[in-house]
């Protein structure tokens, strides 16, 4: 199958060469600094399952005959919009599309951006996911696999219009080598996956550490208050989680994720724009539209903020 992977960064590249291995003509859209690297020498995947795949690249969201069969929009958030509209626009018709994107509100907002795209009903072709693939971007071209992790879809037979579509991510992750899941109560691991993501991704970016490290100590106090005021937010707006539940999904993510810098961390790093508001910013949304008020996010929130604007203001990394 023609497959195009838009967003080519860590978890974008990493599923790029997992279809490609299962056989999949795999298309890399990415930056030109990767474009460049695949071009030259393929992509480096280090860790488990370490090699080189010799893929296609390109670095516009521009397709040609033979067209891609289906995507895997692997943006972040901030790109979200823009990409899907751009991919829309580039396809003579509907494809199978997965948003494997992390936070909370990505359906309205790809949904919108491929109507402005042209595309007239994107519900049957939308599949949306979550993950917790731990890929770190080493150099342009080389992706890291840090741990184990899993991709969650929804549960194809409670899904409507885009049954076949779930099938097929299903069907083509698995064989790609990746573990995924599909639970009936699809709506409440995507709030479950942001909870998680509420308390790793602030802190470790604020904090320049490794997921591992909130598993001790100080920053476990913070990442687990960060944790609770979350699930604050989940419960108001209709999904109960206990704190067992939610500590041991903290845990068990930390842990099989421990030497990874998340993703919040990485693009700080690199100066580039951060999920904070997908992530905390739409928990601190949906939690104050019902009068709940979350302290901690707030700070952690305002903390991320400022430190992207002083990292866009200072010198850009290559
Ligand atoms: O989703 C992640 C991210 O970094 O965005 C985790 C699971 C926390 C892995 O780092």
């Amino acid at each position: 199958m023609r497959i195009a992977v838009v967003g080519a960064g860590a978890v974008g590249s990493l599923f790029g060469a997992g279809l490609a291995r299962a056989g999949h003509s795999v298309l890399l859209v990415g930056r030109p600094a990767l474009v460049a690297a695949v071009r030259d020498r393929g992509l480096l995947v280090l860790g488990s399952g370490e090699a080189v795949y010799h893929l296609d690249a390109t670095s516009q969201i521009e397709f040609r005959e033979p067209y891609p069969e289906a995507a895997l929009l692997t943006v972040k958030t901030f790109d979200l919009e823009s990409a899907a509209e751009s991919v829309a626009r580039a396809l003579p018709r509907p494809v199978p599309l997965l948003l494997p994107q992390n936070g909370l509100g990505v359906e309205r907002k790809a949904s919108a951006a491929l109507v402005r795209g042209g595309w007239n009903d994107p519900t049957p072709w939308s599949v949306r996911a979550v993950h917790s693939v731990p890929a770190t971007l080493v150099a342009p071209g080389v992706v890291r696999v840090a741990g184990s992790g899993e991709v969650v879809l929804p549960d194809p037979a409670a899904a409507g219009p885009s049954a076949p579509r779930i099938e097929l991510f299903r069907d083509l992750l698995r064989a790609a080598g990746f573990t995924v899941r599909t639970p009936l109560d699809f709506e409440r691991e995507v709030w479950r996956k942001a909870l998680v993501n509420a308390a790793i991704n602030p802190l470790t970016a604020v904090l320049g550490v490794r997921n591992g490290e909130l598993l001790v100590g100080e920053t476990r106090t913070r990442a687990l208050s960060l944790l609770t005021e979350a699930r604050r937010a989940a419960q108001a707006a209709g999904f109960t989680f206990s704190e067992e539940e939610v500590v041991a999904d903290f845990e068990r993510v930390a842990r099989a994720t421990a030497q990874n810098r998340s993703s919040m961390l990485q693009d700080l790093d690199r100066g580039r724009p951060t999920e904070i508001d997908a992530i905390s910013g739409e928990i601190l949304r949906v939690a104050s539209e019902r009068g709940v008020d979350l302290p901690a996010t707030r700070v952690i929130v305002d903390e991320v903020r400022r430190r992207v604007e002083e990292r866009s203001r200072g010198p850009q990394p290559s």
